[in-house]
């Protein structure tokens, strides 16, 4: 495909790391927040719009935030919260498209290019992928929408917060002849004086520029920043190979010899995999148990299945049997930590091993589903499967 036709679409969520703290805490609404390190060698990871007024901005070192504004809530960095909205976002994302391509926990690339008549147009997804992500995480994004990814990443910046921009084939100039040329990728701190040096401010001026000028300040990457000054850019989107494991464990806080409580916990663990698999439309074929005894002995039990799954019945069943064989010969044995994971993960669509359908149920599959869309609308497994909300029961077995 060339780079004309395609669709792209461009997404970044707004102050992410902050709206996520007034999402959660609504009665910081409306106040200036700084979310980053609060130690005495701190950095500032984002500012909400509130307190950008100031001048604090990503990067800035606390100390200078606290003096610019020193009525701020200062918030210390959530990372588990965050990278759970993120999964839910990016499971958004591909609801519209397969041609995902990450590039940080709030912002991706969508290559549209198929789904246009699906989704009613190319504007339309942009608008649709807006409200999706407000209507199931509450969060406001900015969206980029342009033929290319250059042009798309521009556009999403263009009309930060909430922001929606389509950069027209026709409008390609307009909308980059006045931007200074630093908003190039590449020009930085360093080539952006040389330029200047030049008579080049902006993106404009460097277009139009003669590419034998351009050669003694950018060498042979003059030419490159030159197309991308005539908006030009045929990078493909790049969807991320997927992980090649997804696991969780848990270390008790004091060793764990009930048989009952260490499925519930398997169980939980199953959950949180098997979620995760289905976010990323992935299955496995090979399910793991870790565990680890009092005396810091561990061993890890793997099995793999017939086809792939990501139900979380069928993992829980194989994690369940790779632990009930441990048990069986050590039957006393108090467990200090013990983990789930899954290896062998295929796309769901893979013909590959075949599809879970030998080893899961509609019922099953649907169920997961119903729960995934719970969790992903009012945070983690507020519902789970019975077992895993067992907790200690004195002798129970
Ligand atoms: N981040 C960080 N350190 C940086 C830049 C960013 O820890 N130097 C984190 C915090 C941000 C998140 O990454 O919330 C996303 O980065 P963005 O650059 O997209 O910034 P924001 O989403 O916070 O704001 P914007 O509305 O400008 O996108
Ligand atoms: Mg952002």
């Amino acid at each position: 495909m060339t780079d004309a036709e395609r669709a792209i679409v461009h997404v970044d969520m707004d102050a992410f790391y902050a709206s996520v703290e007034s999402l959660d805490r609504p009665e910081l609404k409306g106040r200036p927040l700084i979310v980053g390190g609060l130690g005495p060698r701190g950095v500032v990871a984002t500012a909400n719009y509130e307190a950008r007024v100031f001048g604090v901005h990503s990067a800035m070192p606390m100390s200078q935030a606290r003096r610019l504004c020193p009525r701020a809530e200062y918030i210390r960095p959530r990372m588990s919260r965050y990278r759970e909205i993120s999964e839910n976002i990016f499971f958004i994302f591909r609801e519209f498209t397969p041609l995902v391509e990450g590039l940080s926990l709030d912002e991706a690339f969508l290559d549209v290019s198929s789904s246009l008549r699906l989704f009613g147009g190319l504007e339309e997804i942009g608008k649709q992928v807006k409200r999706e992500i407000l209507l199931q995480t509450g969060l406001t994004a900015s969206v980029g929408i342009a033929h290319n990814k250059f042009l798309a990443k521009l556009a999403s910046d263009a009309q930060k917060p909430d922001g929606l921009v389509y950069v027209h084939q026709n409008e390609v100039s307009a909308f980059l002849d006045p931007m200074p040329v630093r908003r190039l990728w590449g020009i930085g701190k360093r080539t952006a004086p040389k330029l200047t040096a030049l008579g080049i401010l902006t993106i404009g001026q460097l277009r139009r520029c003669d590419i034998s000028l351009l050669r003694p300040v950018l060498g042979n990457q003059a030419e490159h920043f030159h197309q991308l000054a005539c908006g030009e850019d045929d990078r493909e989107v790049q969807p991320r190979r997927a992980d090649k494991s997804i696991s969780h464990e848990v270390t008790f806080d004091t060793d764990l010899s009930d048989r009952r409580e260490l499925l519930a916990e398997l169980l939980r663990q199953s959950e949180k995999v098997s979620r995760r698999l289905r976010a990323r439309k992935l299955m496995a074929s090979t399910v793991v148990v870790k565990i680890r005894d009092a005396r810091f002995h561990t061993v890890s039990r793997s099995r793999s299945m017939m086809a792939c799954s990501n139900n979380t019945r069928t993992l829980y069943r194989m994690a369940r049997a790779l632990f009930e064989g441990w048990r069986d010969k050590h039957r006393t044995t108090p467990v200090r930590l013990i983990g789930m994971g899954v290896t062998g993960l295929e796309p769901e669509t893979s013909g590959g091993k075949a599809s879970g359908d030998h080893l899961d149920s509609s019922t099953e599959k649907s169920l997961d589903k119903v729960l995934d869309r719970i969790n992903q609308r009012y945070g983690d497994t507020k519902i789970v499967h019975g077992l895993s909300l067992h907790r200690r029961k004195e002798g129970a077995d």
